[in-house]
């Protein structure tokens, strides 16, 4: 049994949930929608205000802050052993068009809690703790997503991402630019840097919690996920002159596509996850027959075989609907289903019970930067409950003391893991 040592109880009594929680009321101000949510895209002037607000506080606190050639950003608590890898916690502040307060913000300002806290008690660990901020996990502004953590571990080389473009033809690397350059200069630290071991704190995004009325999860892994770019190129025409017949109607064959695809997923297995989330319809005329469709595909599942199986059958379909225009299917992203490190659940669980919150195992149906950080070092996440299991929606919502909660088990979690000099 992974026992808790009084230094872990100490830290994690120190949270302050008002703190916390006014700090994502602040967060929430960056990209605010009329709706109550946030439209916080990766690399926009609104993460730019969100990472100036963050760069603040951890100033107040005497942290250091650092970059890195990712644009990944770093909230440092410094070890006494600078020679030690360190600890690492956090997760992204970029959210979708119709985010919510707390997917990947409650993650960063858990992680910033934890390191006032420890500020709080006067006591400095032998690792450094740093709190990331990582670049474009979202995938809403330029695809994929996971950018940040894909490079820092090397999944992704630099390069490819840097010139990847957004719909308003914007290179990663020259909104990158802009970013750094609204911001006072920060210290630029390697990529694949050695960590000690990484906690990532996340809402649930799903019922599972709210629904056996658990508090604290303890997640055993994460489910596997193909991502595609679908290109379908017809021709104009005049909607009144060209008869049916000859037409090479892009549109008409992506609904074709689409309605064959989601038919074969759909009676694969219920736990296959199939969504066409973006779906761009040129010249988008009304008198016009459309003469091209970009669309994305996002597949999961839990059984790696069974989603590689059915992505495997894409290209065939999408080419036997193609009709008389001509389609090109290009895989984006292919992660596996994967588990993450016992120990440091153990610790999570441990860490849980002592501080007298039920806690539950489950795997997460959501991505997350911590699937990369898996083969980087020992990883773990925790998850707290969200209301009616909603997310990537502007209701999404968590209480302040289940932010309070998720913060307190990270706390103790990490202060034992930055007190071991020993890798965990
Ligand atoms: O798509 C995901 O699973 C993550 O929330 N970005
Ligand atoms: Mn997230
Ligand atoms: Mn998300």
């Amino acid at each position: 049994m992974t026992a808790l040592s009084e230094r872990a109880l100490k830290v994690a009594e120190a949270v302050s949930q008002e703190r916390l929680w006014q700090r994502h009321e602040d967060l929430a101000r960056f990209g605010a929608t009329a709706k109550g949510g946030v439209n916080r895209q990766a690399l926009s002037a609104e993460e730019t205000e969100a990472r100036r607000y963050l760069l603040d506080v951890a100033a107040a606190r005497g942290f250091e802050a650092f970059t890195d050639a990712a644009g990944n950003f770093f909230l440092r608590l410094p070890g006494a052993d600078p020679g030690l890898p360190p600890v690492m916690t956090g997760s992204h502040i970029d959210s979708q068009p119709t985010g919510g307060r707390f997917d990947g913000i409650f993650g960063v300002l858990a992680g910033l809690e934890v390191l006032e806290a420890i500020r709080d008690v006067g006591w400095t660990p032998p690792r450094s703790i740093d709190v990331v901020g990582w670049m474009n996990e979202e995938g809403s502004r330029y695809a994929p997503g996971m950018m940040g953590s894909e490079t820092f571990t090397g999944v992704r080389d630099l390069d490819e991402i840097l010139t990847i473009r957004d719909k308003n033809g914007i290179r990663v690397c020259d909104a990158l630019k802009a970013v750094n350059d609204a911001l006072p200069p920060l210290p630029e630290r390697p990529l694949r840097r050695a960590l000690a071991a990484y906690v990532e704190a996340h809402i649930e995004q799903g019922p599972v919690l709210e629904q056996r009325n658990i508090e604290i999860g303890r997640v055993t892994g994460i489910q596997g996920k193909q991502t595609y770019r679908v290109t379908v190129i017809g021709e104009e025409a005049h909607a009144g002159t060209k008869p049916m017949a000859e037409r090479r109607d892009a549109l008409i064959a992506a609904l074709s596509m689409v309605q064959t695809l989601h038919k074969l997923c759909s009676a694969t297995d219920p736990a296959v996850m199939f969504t066409v989330g973006r779906f761009e319809v040129a010249p988008n005329a009304p008198s016009v027959v459309p003469a091209r469709v970009d669309f994305s595909i996002d597949l999961r599942h839990p059984d790696t075989d069974l989603m590689r199986r059915l992505g495997g059958q894409f290209a065939t379909i999408c080419a036997e609907a193609a009709g008389p225009c001509t389609v090109e299917l290009a895989p984006l992203v292919d992660t596996p289903s994967m588990t993450f490190d016992s120990g440091i659940g153990a610790r999570i669980t441990a860490a849980a019970g002592a501080l007298g919150h039920s806690v539950m195992d489950l795997p997460s149906a959501a991505g997350h930067d911590a699937r990369h950080l898996a083969g980087h070092a020992p990883s773990g996440m925790i998850f707290i409950p969200c209301r009616g299991g909603i997310s990537h929606h502007e209701s999404e919502w968590s209480e302040p003391a289940q932010v309070a909660a998720g913060a307190r088990v990270l706390a103790a979690v990490l202060a034992d893991l930055a007190n071991g000099v020993a890798a965990p």
